[in-house]
């Protein structure tokens, strides 16, 4: 079920670093053209850095490991392609329908391909009045069960970061952050909320994964790396646009699977297009982090260190 490009297969075959990339934020997260853009772009920084970029989608009843550039186009323009999470999954896969993968099913299809690094934007969460609605994201239990490290700009406040944290620490997941103490918040580097270690070196990284794991201690990790300064926007400000999106959310009664992206394309239109370049530029650092963290970690794995 699971299909490789050439060049991630050689780079597995070879334990030669490999970065896993999702979907769902090329098809659900970003308008076009920016998504294919940004989708393109952060592929060229993984390689630059040292690392081969495998972005993870579902396809004709295949996982595809590593994506072509016409099939990107296709996640980047077609607007039927669906979100897949976990309980997606295998619907997706047995009625041969396209499907971008959100945090959760790139991390099981990451899982079954053996790649233990995997860039984002931000992780889904708790869901602000989740204690009501019980809106948690799979990304979470995703998180409490299969074994990739994943890089992130911290998660948006657009949910419950003190509700997601305890969440992540219920279930074991391990919350680092990258050359910072405090969990950022997606858009700014803020939460008000702190990491739960600190970790400055790719190695320093590296090593943690591998302790972990080889402890036989189950599941991912968080690795929290802040906007670049530049590129942050103000934590007062993005909180007012987030209670106007969270609001109309909820006038609207969007639910289910459609509250992310509802919710992005909204502050996306209140911030006039600010928020997109904000996410772009998170994006691409992550994936310039991950694919050193990659690196890192097969060195050790390798013992070529
Ligand atoms: N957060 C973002 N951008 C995104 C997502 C989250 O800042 O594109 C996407 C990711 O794919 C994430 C998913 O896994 O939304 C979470 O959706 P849900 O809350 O429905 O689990
Ligand atoms: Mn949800």
């Amino acid at each position: 079920m699971l299909s490789y490009t050439e060049e991630v297969k050689h780079a597995l075959e070879n334990n030669l670093p490999v970065v896993a990339l999702e979907t769902t934020i090329i098809s659900h997260g970003m308008p076009y053209p920016q998504n294919i853009e940004t989708a393109k772009r952060v592929e060229k920084m993984i390689r630059a850095n040292g690392a081969v970029p495998a972005t993870i989608g579902i396809m004709n009843g295949k996982i595809k490991i590593g994506l072509t550039e016409q099939e990107l186009q296709e996640f980047a323009t077609n607007p039927s392609v669906e979100k897949v999470s976990r309980r997606d999954f295998a619907y997706i896969l047995a009625t041969g329908k396209t499907g971008a993968t959100t945090v959760a099913g790139t991390m099981i299809a990451a899982g079954l391909a053996g790649i233990k690094v995997f860039a984002t934007g931000g992780i889904g969460g708790v869901h602000r009045e989740g204690e009501i609605t019980w809106d948690v994201s799979a990304d979470l239990t995703e998180l409490a069960q299969t074994d990739v490290a994943v890089v992130c700009a911290g998660a948006k406040s657009i949910l419950d970061i003190g509700r997601t944290l305890e969440y992540l620490e219920t279930h074991g997941v391990p919350v680092v952050g990258y050359r910072c103490g405090e969990f950022p918040s997606f858009y700014s580097r803020e939460s008000g909320y702190q990491v739960d270690f600190r970790l400055d070196t790719p190695e320093e990284i590296a090593s943690l994964m591998q302790t972990k794991w080889q402890l036989g201690l189950k599941g991912g990790l968080v690795i929290a790396n802040p906007v670049p300064e530049a590129d942050a926007l103000d934590h007062n400000e993005i909180e007012q646009v987030i209670k106007q999106a969270l609001q109309e959310a909820k006038t609207k009664n969007i639910t289910g699977k459609k509250v992310t992206p509802f919710l992005l394309e909204k502050v996306k239109q209140l911030t006039g297009g600010k928020s997109l370049e904000t996410n772009i530029s998170l994006v691409k650092h992550n994936a310039e982090v991950a694919a050193k963290i990659a690196a890192a970690f097969c060195r050790k794995h390798t013992g070529r260190i």
